[in-house]
């Protein structure tokens, strides 16, 4: 029998731009299993394990959680879902999350999303959501900020540079910027 390997998108961008809300949108249109890096973390953090403690501090700083981690996390959500069409949202955060994926998980993006917003954007929209997050405060928000220029913009590059990523500009409503992503899924159907 033929082994179908899942197909895979990253969707990344910086603090607030919308890969949430609109992964949302992508899974209930178009079929995708929404994973988000973050919410399996702060699921973990939850779970007031000793690994737990370490996430919230590293989330608290607006760090980035050990590779071995999150991969473990996505990992074990691929295996435990019946689908075999993913939305990863918000990983690979830096190159060394990018080649951990790669060496467990053995499966390459069809692309990146990338959601590109200026920062004061993003600074707005995530003070202005107001769920509790610990790491929405203007103290981490400018480290999220700092960690994304430096280590998540490499990994945008390196798939840029392999002519896999797609940007699209995070502004506007969540409708307009929806539209604008529709036709980069319409034609993956399976
Ligand atoms: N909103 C959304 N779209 C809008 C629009 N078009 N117009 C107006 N408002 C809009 O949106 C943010 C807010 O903006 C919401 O209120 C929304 O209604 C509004 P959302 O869709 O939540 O944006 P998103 O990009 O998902 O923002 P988020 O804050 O979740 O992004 P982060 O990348 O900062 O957070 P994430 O959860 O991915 O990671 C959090 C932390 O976990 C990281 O800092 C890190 O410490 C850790 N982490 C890892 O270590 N490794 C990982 O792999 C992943 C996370
Ligand atoms: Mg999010």
């Amino acid at each position: 029998s033929k082994i179908k390997l899942p197909w895979i998108t990253f969707v990344l961008g910086g603090p607030g731009t919308g890969k949430g809300t609109q992964c949302q949108r992508i899974s209930q249109t178009f079929g995708f299993t929404h994973l988000s890096a973050g919410d399996l973390l702060r699921k973990e953090m939850s779970s007031n394990s000793k690994d737990g403690k370490m996430i919230s501090a590293l989330i608290k700083e607006g760090n980035i959680v050990p590779s071995e981690m999150t991969v473990r996390l996505l990992q074990e959500a691929i295996k435990s879902s019946q689908s075999c069409k993913f939305l990863i949202d918000g990983f690979p955060r830096c190159n060394e999350n990018r080649v951990a994926f790669e060496k467990i998980i053995g499966v390459e993006p069809l692309f990146v999303l990338f959601l590109d917003c200026p920062e004061d954007i993003m600074v707005a929209r995530v003070l202005g959501r107001n769920e509790g997050r610990l790491d929405d405060n203007l103290d981490t928000v400018k480290k999220r900020l700092e960690v994304f220029s430096n280590l998540n913009l490499p990994v945008i590059n390196y798939y840029y540079e392999k002519g896999k990523v797609q940007r699209i500009s995070a502004l506007g409503t969540v409708d307009e910027v929806f539209e604008k992503i529709r036709p980069l899924f319409s034609s993956f159907s399976r």
